[in-house]
Formats: structure tokens, C-alpha cells, sequence
């Protein structure tokens, strides 16, 4: 493990971030009036009751905001740590939770989803068309053989029936795995062979900003790849209706599936620790990780945190701009909005199509109350409209909005005060949710009517949560001192484990430098000598950040390698102004070094292969050629000299154990 000092960082300055802003501004006073959690008392009320009776606190919680099936007996099971359980012997089902619950509570008739298309169609969907709609699809997958603990694959757009692919499948008690329709073939096959699934759920094409994307096509070529044989069917939703082919046997269209089924699906009670779903990473090595959630604690931090983080009442009109292929999808737009009997905006399309004002044209379209949204689309639409006047939010009536939230990745102050002041017309809090994939939701983040908020700050823990910041020894470090970003008790929606890879989770997030206790995020963070904020410094493993996207240096490297001309690889992240980092790769190729515009070929080709290999998401932003890398003399590749030359910066640092110095001149230039 790396020390904080030799963190990557995301660009931010971390001096600037956590220790000289100064601005501090209060939950806005009628907001505060109101809200769920109102006050710094309210906040320290809860983290007391916490701290008086760990276990207590969260079955309290438990029961006030699932319902059960079977009550739960045992809170927390610590036998085995960190293998910890929770509710182990309740059962309950998170469908039912999220779409029966509301039919009995009076929400049958309210809108659970306005559906945004990419063309700007809206379409409306009650709860009692949602659970309809789900137990339709959960009868068609029965129908299919798929059965309690089945994994199926979702390779989908953002659509309501993404969602209820989602839903159908928690219903049944099969784990669903979401992948990115963004990612490739590849990508998929290894998700699908790693999980061992049964079946994908796919579209025919997803629409985006106006064109028209394969899906089900690029199904088709990772089951062709081979190691795929647990794949029964596929099951296909017509998006488009483009021109797709279908293997008799194997592919179902979904309406041939769900139409005659019936509209009455009796849940499938689970255990409290069953898993819900698996949704794959990126981690410090080359092979993503299935990160492994369970349902009842998982279930109860999605409903929670709606009401403490988005302080959510019924009158609301929420979005969370996220794909349903990233976790925030899951527990932001699947799970806890529905949970919670909210009214939710899901937008298919993207902010900048077909103009940059489209997320403020949505939200005064739908009266959006509570916008959820990362950093990256912030400083994209900040440049967009300081370009063209039209697009910036003061020509859109977006005076509706009375909260706003960020997440993915650390915001600077500057867009920070933009978001304030044009979206929120300094009326609004900003919730700037830290939190992982592995955290199933948030974990540091104001809660919007009590934390006075500071630009940069994800500032303090929800209740219970009991984050710390150590040294590499495990010790607390004072306040002001950067270090290591802990979590030093279980919580109910933390990941349970690694799929198929028990020993990499324990090795990994409860290392026993920490006495195997404290869960690791993999982040570095200080925390502000006077507020005791946190902030976030950015990773400490070999994992990148853009555009809010976690992406694996390793995975982007093993990528690289396996194109044939590739002979070594070493990629590192650069700040960028926009995306936050992005990906600069150095390479040694098997032939002579390229230079000029055969380096500029070689270097659009090797982009276009890691698209293909990964998905477009990974493409390096920059590759360089070399003839070598700069490597210790025991062969170690020295990364932090690759993250100075990607800066442009010169370096200062010791070069002594360089085996090859004269190669960090050749690296200088881009190709
Ligand atoms: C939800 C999500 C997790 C990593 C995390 C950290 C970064 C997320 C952040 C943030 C600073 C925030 N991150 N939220 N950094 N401030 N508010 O993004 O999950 O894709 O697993 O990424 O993102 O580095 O470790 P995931």
C-alpha cells in the first residue's frame, strides 16, 4: 500500500481544498425549517445514540424503514469479521419494499417515473404500473428457469425497463449484475463469465444524444468470444427496432416474454444477507471485482439516506442524472427512490444534446426539486455555457430546485460556487456525497438542513459511521495531517465480499496492517483543524478518476499490452480540468520508436483498441512513445516520475536509483 504522500491525487489542491477556503455557508434557514434532520443538534443527536448503542441504533433504523417479512433477531454478526452479517435472520424482499409497500401506503396512483426520452418524449409511470410491469417481467423470468440466487446480466440503457429488469430479478431473489452499456464486449464476457450468469437482459440499441447504439449486437459478440456456456437465454427489449440477429432457442424478445404473464408475483422472501447484486469495479489490478451487496442492510441504507442526505418528502421531483450501470444508478434511481415512494425524472439521453441547457430544460420541464449530479457534468456545463450564453441555467426556469447534491469524485471550489450560486440561486444546499461502490451509499456528506457547507468539503460522517483518518500504522492522525481513509466499524450497507474472491476482499479492504479491522477505502483525506471536515485527496491505489469514472491504471496497461504491438505499458492519470483526471498512457512498442504522424497512427489505433478492449471510457486522452520506461534498477517501473512528465512538469525529484535517466526526455511529448 502506498503512503498518502505519494498519493495521485486527482488535481486538486489539496492545501487550498482543506485547509485555506475558508467560505462557509449555512443550510439555508427555511430549508433548514423543514428538513428531515434539522440542526447540528438533530445530526449529534443521532451520532450519540450511535455511539450509546451501536447495534441498537441501526435496528431502530432497520425497523423503522423496511419492512420484514420475518423480523430480525441478531443485528450485527461480527463472528467471522470482516465477513460481518446483519439481520442474518430476517427476511424481507426488496421489490416488495420498493413497489408493494407503496401500493399499500396510498402511492399506487403517484408517479414513480417520468421517463425523459433522448427525444425529449415523457413518459409517466404510476407505482401500480411499475409493480405491474415488474411482476410481469419477474413471471417471465421465472418462465425462463431462472431461479433464487441465478445471477443474470443487464446490459441496458437507461430506461424504465432497465429498472425493472433490476426489480423483476430482486423479486425472484436472483443477484443481478449491471454493466455499463458503455462498456465492451470484452468487458461484458468477463463480467458474465466471473459471475457464472444464466442470462442477459439486454436492449436491441440504446439512443443517445441522438444517434442509435448497438446493445444486443455487442451481446451477441461477447457470448461469441466463448466461456460463456452458464447463458441460457438473452432476453432482448425493442428500444429502436434496428435491424438486430436473433439465435433461435437462445433470444427472447421481452414482450414475447412478459405479455401474457400474470400481474401478481408473490415475492421471493430472501435473508436479510443475501445477495442482492453484484456490480464489477475497478480495482488496483488488471481484473475488475464483483463487489458483492446483500439486501436487507443494503436496502436500508438506500431508504435512509434518501431521507437524511436528499431529505426526500412526497411532493418531490427527484433526479440523479447516473446510469443505472454504476452504483449510484442502483441505490439513487433503482433502489431508494422507490424505497422512499419518490417521484423520480429518468433521462435517457445526455447533457448536451441537443444543446448544453438540457439538464436545466429537464428540470423546469419536470419541476425537479432534488438534482443529483457529478462534478464532471458541472465543469462541462460551466464551459459549454460561458461559449454560448444560451445554454447557461439563468435562461431556463429552474427556480423549482431547492437541493442539490454531487458525487464521484472531489469538486473544486470554483465549480462548487458556480453550481451555488447559477443552480441554486444561493438558495439551495449542495450535498457533496462521498461514498464507493463498496459503501452501497453515502458515507461522508452534509446533511442539507443542519451541515454548514464548505466548497471542496464532503465535510462530516452520516451518523454511525465511524470514519477516521490513520497513518500507515493504523493511527489516528491529528486533524490537518493528511493519511489514510478508514471506516473503523461494520455498516449495514457495506460490501459483503468479493464474488468468487473472498481472499482478495479480506487482503484488500481489511488489510492486517490495520489489525483486519478497519475497512480501507482506498482513498487519502485530511480533515480541517478547526471544523474537523473531511476532505478528500484522492486515491492512494492505482486507480483513476475521470469524468467520476473509477478506472484501473492495471486494467488499462493489461489492455494495452495485448495488442500486438504493444511491448510494455505504464499509464497514469493527469489532472484535467474537466474530467478531473485523465489518462495518459507511456508506451514501448515492439517495432523502433514512431515519431511524427506514424506515432499519431499508432497512437489513434492503440485509443481505438483499448475502446475496444475496455469501452471508450478507458481510451487515453494521451499516449507517448518511448523506447523504454523509466525503471529502478531492480525494474520497477517509477511511476511517480510518468505522473510529473504527464503534468509537463520538470522534475525536481531524486533520479539516483534511475536506471535509465536519458528516457525521461525522450517521454516529454505527446503523440
Ligand atoms: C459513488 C461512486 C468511488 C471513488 C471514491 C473516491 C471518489 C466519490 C466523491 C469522491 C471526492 C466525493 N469519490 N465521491 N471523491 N468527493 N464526493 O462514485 O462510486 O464509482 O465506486 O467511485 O470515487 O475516490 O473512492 P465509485
Amino acid at each position: 500500500m502506498n503512503a498518502p504522500s505519494t498519493a495521485q491525487g486527482t488535481g486538486q489542491d489539496t492545501e487550498h481544498q482543506g485547509l485555506v477556503e475558508n467560505r462557509i455557508f449555512a443550510p439555508p434557514a427555511p430549508f433548514a425549517a423543514q428538513a428531515a434532520v434539522s440542526g447540528m443538534e438533530a445530526y449529534q443527536a443521532l451520532c450519540a445514540e450511535a455511539e450509546r448503542d451501536y447495534e441498537g441504533f441501526w435496528a431502530r433504523l432497520a425497523r423503522e424503514n423496511i419492512e420484514w417479512q420475518m423480523p430480525f433477531t441478531r443485528t450485527l454478526n461480527e463472528d467471522n469479521a470482516p465477513f460481518y452479517k446483519w439481520f442474518e435472520d430476517g427476511k424481507l424482499n426488496a421489490s416488495y419494499n420498493c413497489l408493494d409497500r407503496n401500493l399499500k401506503n396510498g402511492n399506487a396512483d403517484k408517479t414513480a417515473i417520468i421517463f425523459e426520452a433522448d427525444d425529449g418524449t415523457v413518459t409517466n409511470v404510476t407505482y401500480k404500473a411499475l409493480h405491474e410491469k415488474v411482476c410481469k417481467f419477474a413471471n417471465g423470468l421465472k418462465s425462463l428457469g431462472i431461479k433464487k440466487g441465478d445471477r443474470v446480466v443487464i446490459y441496458m440503457s437507461m430506461s424504465v425497463e432497465g429498472v425493472a429488469a433490476m426489480q423483476a430479478c430482486a423479486r425472484i431473489g436472483a443477484t443481478h449484475s449491471v454493466v455499463f452499456g458503455g462498456f465492451s464486449a470484452k468487458s461484458l464476457q468477463e463480467r458474465i463469465i466471473d459471475a457464472g450468469a444464466v442470462a442477459v437482459i439486454t436492449n436491441d440499441e440504446q439512443v443517445r444524444g441522438g444517434k442509435q447504439l448497438p446493445l444486443k449486437a455487442i451481446v451477441d459478440e461477447a457470448l461469441a468470444m466463448g466461456g460463456c456456456d452458464t447463458i441460457r437465454n438473452v432476453v432482448v427489449y425493442k428500444r429502436t427496432g434496428g435491424a438486430i440477429n436473433f439465435k433461435e432457442g437462445r433470444d427472447i424478445w421481452l414482450s414475447d416474454l412478459v405479455d401474457q404473464q400474470s400481474a401478481e408475483c408473490e415475492p421471493e422472501w430472501v435473508e436479510a444477507e443475501h445477495p442482492l447484486f453484484i456490480l464489477y469495479t475497478s480495482g488496483s489490478t488488471g481484473t475488475p471485482k464483483g463487489v458483492q451487496h446483500s439486501t436487507g442492510g443494503y436496502l436500508l441504507w438506500a431508504a435512509l439516506t434518501m431521507k437524511w442526505t436528499f431529505d426526500i418528502k412526497p411532493d418531490d421531483v427527484y433526479w440523479c442524472t447516473a446510469d443505472i450501470g454504476w452504483v449510484t444508478g442502483h441505490t439513487y434511481i433503482t433502489y431508494g427512490p422507490t424505497a422512499v415512494g419518490a417521484t423520480q425524472l429518468i433521462f435517457e439521453g445526455i447533457p448536451t444534446y441537443p444543446h448544453a441547457g438540457r439538464f436545466w430544460e429537464n428540470v423546469a420541464k419536470h419541476k425537479v426539486t432534488i438534482f443529483y449530479t457529478a462534478p464532471t457534468a458541472i465543469r462541462s456545463l460551466i464551459k459549454a455555457s460561458d461559449g454560448d450564453e444560451k445554454v447557461h441555467p439563468k435562461n431556463f426556469d429552474i427556480s423549482s430546485l431547492r437541493l442539490l447534491g454531487t458525487v464521484g469524485e472531489p469538486i473544486n471550489p470554483e465549480a462548487w460556487m458556480w453550481y451555488y450560486r447559477n443552480v441554486g440561486r444561493e438558495q439551495c444546499p449542495i450535498v457533496d456525497t462521498f461514498w464507493q461502490t463498496e459503501t452501497g451509499g453515502h458515507m461522508i456528506t452534509p446533511l442539507p438542513g443542519a451541515t454548514p457547507m464548505v466548497p471542496g468539503s464532503c465535510t462530516l460522517p452520516l451518523p454511525g459511521i465511524m470514519a477516521a483518518i490513520v497513518d500507515e500504522a493504523g493511527h489516528d492522525v491529528p486533524n490537518g495531517q493528511g493519511g489514510i481513509l478508514v471506516v473503523k466499524r461494520p455498516w449495514p450497507s457495506m460490501i459483503r465480499t468479493i464474488w468468487n474472491n473472498p481472499e482478495r476482499f479480506k487482503a484488500g479492504y481489511f488489510p492486517e496492517e490495520f489489525g483486519g479491522r478497519y475497512y480501507l477505502a482506498g482513498d487519502g483525506a485530511i480533515r480541517n483543524k478547526d471544523t474537523s471536515y473531511f476532505t478528500i485527496t484522492g486515491r492512494i491505489d492505482d486507480v483513476l478518476n475521470v469524468s467520476g469514472h473509477r478506472m484501473g491504471t492495471m486494467e488499462i496497461e493489461s489492455a494495452l499490452v495485448a495488442n500486438p504491438l504493444v511491448a510494455e505499458a505504464a499509464v497514469v492519470g493527469k489532472p484535467d480540468d474537466t474530467t478531473g483526471e485523465s489518462i495518459c498512457a507511456f508506451v514501448v512498442l515492439k517495432q523502433a520508436r514512431p515519431t511524427g504522424e506514424e506515432a499519431k497512427k499508432l497512437a489513434t489505433e492503440l485509443r481505438n483498441w483499448v475502446g475496444k478492449e475496455i469501452g471508450p471510457i478507458a481510451k487515453p486522452k494521451e499516449i507517448r512513445f518511448g523506447d523504454n520506461l523509466p525503471k529502478t534498477r531492480s525494474g520497477k517501473i517509477m511511476r511517480r516520475l510518468l505522473r510529473v512528465l504527464a503534468k509537463g512538469e520538470a522534475i525536481t525529484q531524486d533520479v539516483s536509483t534511475l536506471e535509465n535517466p536519458a528516457i525521461l526526455e525522450q517521454l516529454k511529448e505527446s503523440a
